[in-house]
């Protein structure tokens, strides 16, 4: 099967990342000049609206961002499959070294350094030396550093480090899907399991796939890029592990079984017991083949969830909600959470403007417009960020904002905004007036992650009295699988948010998904309102906003609360509105 023009572009842009990664290891630093070349190179071929794969050396250095050597290397790879690069640095870090860039605080100075002096060379490893306190005496280190990594290993131990951040596992997900998708004879191809249920961290990805020959999926799969090693080769379940180090299993289903199945490996695991115990109450069998009699065997439903919910009296159950968090109890009494949908507006989302941003203003007031969306505020990061600018180059925004409010009259509300940061003690950026003049603020911590949680509350708090502070943006600040989140007396937040009447934000990043699932099961029955945002830095990314609803649903909060939800006036008013 050949590939297609998504999957070449997608492989060459995975190549890309792990040169990057590879290369940071090799200089010793994330900011090199290669390493910036192959990241901005990525960015090209991303941006890139034809097919990469036509250009010539010549014409892959005229696209903006893309050095000689860089195109040289992407045509390599284009044309060869191959890339002696990589294989080179492949052969130098092994996987286990790589992992340790994954350790929060470390770099790859650090990696490099416990290599070459400790012989480091893997999670074990480093854990093994931090026990027998070997880091202090090293350079660069100290006893200091040597108890903050103790932490560190400890908390990615506790959050089970062989798990993959969804942030990984759904691209990686969706990319199979589509793969497998194309084979004849697949008449059905799906994610399950914790992916499907939209949890944070994922064990594994499972993929279902509807089919009545399986040798020829299986071909497919194991044949995939992404693949680095082939754990099982069988006749219904392959299972493979990608060069990022995450198994997937793959099994194939004949086709009227597609429901029970999808059913079953969906889970989770005590959803599905409950279920058993509910088929069982009523004379039935259910396992991953179908819903039957018990004395005789007779099926009763296989070919959609729906029917086999349907069969022991239940409407579907989203799978976001399928924990055995009383959903099943809910679904009886006909007491589900309502869905969230009709969208109408995001109100974090950067340009260009930012140093991080990616997409000029024009180009994501057009993609919001395209998602039929009534109001946009657009929130560049204020001077206290990394990435943020100062005032000057925010009025100059302003004029854009209010020259294209023209062109676009009644149909979208474009709002100014800004995203502020919060300083380690509340305090603000620019001043009061200054901040005033925007149409929507939010505030976010980008900074002192560490401050105990007396002194992280008391900041949020201060920002929140603050009467031009409309939302939170990212209260925990977190990274799912990567850094941490700060740690904030969540319920005085929510005191504070129904006191001041500021929102709080629900980031639909998948690295962040910040408030998570579990602030906005505690916030569900407070009078808090919840905002669904993109945080896009590029225009395709405001198809976030739907990964913020996911969540949103997981924890069974009421759209009501979810002010993207609201008629465009109200939902317009409330933005708008000053304290
Ligand atoms: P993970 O991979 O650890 O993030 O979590 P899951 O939920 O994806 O678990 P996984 O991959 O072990 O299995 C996928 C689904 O298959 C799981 O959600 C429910 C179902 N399943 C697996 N083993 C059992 C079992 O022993 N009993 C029942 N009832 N269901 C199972
Ligand atoms: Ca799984
Ligand atoms: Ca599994
Ligand atoms: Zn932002």
């Amino acid at each position: 099967m050949a590939d297609t023009k998504q999957d070449v572009l997608r492989d060459l842009l995975d190549v890309l990342e792990e040169l990057t990664r590879l290369t940071t290891l090799e200089e010793g630093d994330v900011q090199s000049f290669r390493v910036r070349a192959y990241e901005s190179a990525a960015r090209a071929i991303e941006g890139y609206p034809g097919d990469v794969a036509k250009l010539s050396v010549t014409e892959l250095q005229k696209l903006e961002g893309i050095g000689k050597s860089t195109a040289a290397k992407i045509r390599e790879y284009l044309d060869t499959g191959k890339l002696a690069k990589l294989g080179e640095l492949r052969a130098k870090f092994p996987a286990s070294v790589v992992a340790l860039l994954n350790v929060q605080g470390l770099g790859p100075k650090g990696v490099l350094r416990l290599r070459s002096e400790l012989g480091v060379q893997s999670l074990d490893d480093l854990r093994r030396a931090v026990a027998e306190q070997k880091l202090r005496g090293l350079k660069g280190f100290g006893a200091k550093s040597e108890e903050k990594l103790a932490h560190t290993l400890a908390r990615m131990a506790a959050q089970g480090e062989g798990r993959t951040p969804i942030s990984v596992a759904l691209p990686l997900a969706e990319r199979i899907v589509a793969h497998l998708s194309e084979v004849p004879g697949a008449s059905f191809v799906g994610y399950c399991g914790s992916l499907r249920r939209f949890c944070e961290t994922v064990g594994d990805v499972d993929v279902i796939v509807a089919a009545t020959y399986a040798a020829p999926v299986m071909d497919a799969m194991v044949a995939m890029s992404v693949v680095d090693r082939v754990l099982v080769r069988g006749d219904t379940k392959t299972s493979v592990v990608t060069r990022r180090g995450t198994q997937v299993d793959v099994r194939v289903v004949q086709p009227e079984q597609l429901g029970a199945a999808m059913l079953y490996f969906t889970g989770s695991k005590a959803h599905n017991v409950k279920l058993r115990q509910r088929a069982l109450a009523r004379g039935f069998t259910l396992n991953e083949y179908a819903l039957a009699e018990l004395e005789t065997g007779r099926v009763i439903a296989r070919e959609t969830e729906g029917a086999i919910y349907a069969a022991l009296g239940l409407p579907f159950i989203p799978p976001v909600l399928r924990e055995d968090m009383g959903e099943i109890e809910a679904a009886e009494r006909g007491a589900l959470p309502r869905q969230i949908s009709d969208i109408r507006g995001d109100f974090h989302v950067h340009t260009t403007v930012s140093g991080d941003g990616r997409s000029d203003l024009g180009d994501v007031v057009a993609a919001a417009r395209a998602r039929g969306y009534r109001v946009l505020a657009i929130t560049d990061h204020a001077e206290g960020t990394l990435s943020g600018v100062g005032r000057d180059a925010l009025l100059e925004q302003r004029a854009r904002i209010a020259a294209l409010q023209r062109e676009l009259g009644d149909a979208m509300a474009l709002l100014h905004g800004v995203e502020l940061n919060i300083g380690a003690d509340g305090a603000l950026d620019y001043d009061l007036e200054f901040r005033r003049q925007f149409d929507f603020c939010l505030a976010s911590v980008h900074d002192h992650f560490d401050l105990p949680r007396e002194r992280q509350t008391a900041r949020i708090v201060q920002a929140m009295r603050d009467p031009t502070v409309r939302m939170i943006g990212h209260l925990s600040a977190r990274m799912i699988g990567g850094r941490p989140g700060i740690d904030v007396d969540v319920d005085a937040i929510f005191d504070a948010a129904e006191e001041h009447g500021v929102a709080l934000e629900v980031n639909g990043g998948l690295p962040r998904l910040d408030v998570s699932v579990d602030v906005l099961r505690r916030g569900r029955d407070r009078k808090v309102t919840f905002v669904l945002t993109s945080d896009a830095h590029h225009a395709t990314e405001l198809d976030r906003v739907r990964f913020a609803a996911l969540n949103a649903e997981r924890a069974g909060v009421d759209p009501e609360r979810v002010a993207n939800t609201w008629d465009a006036d109200r939902l317009l008013a409330w933005a708008r509105a000053r304290r």
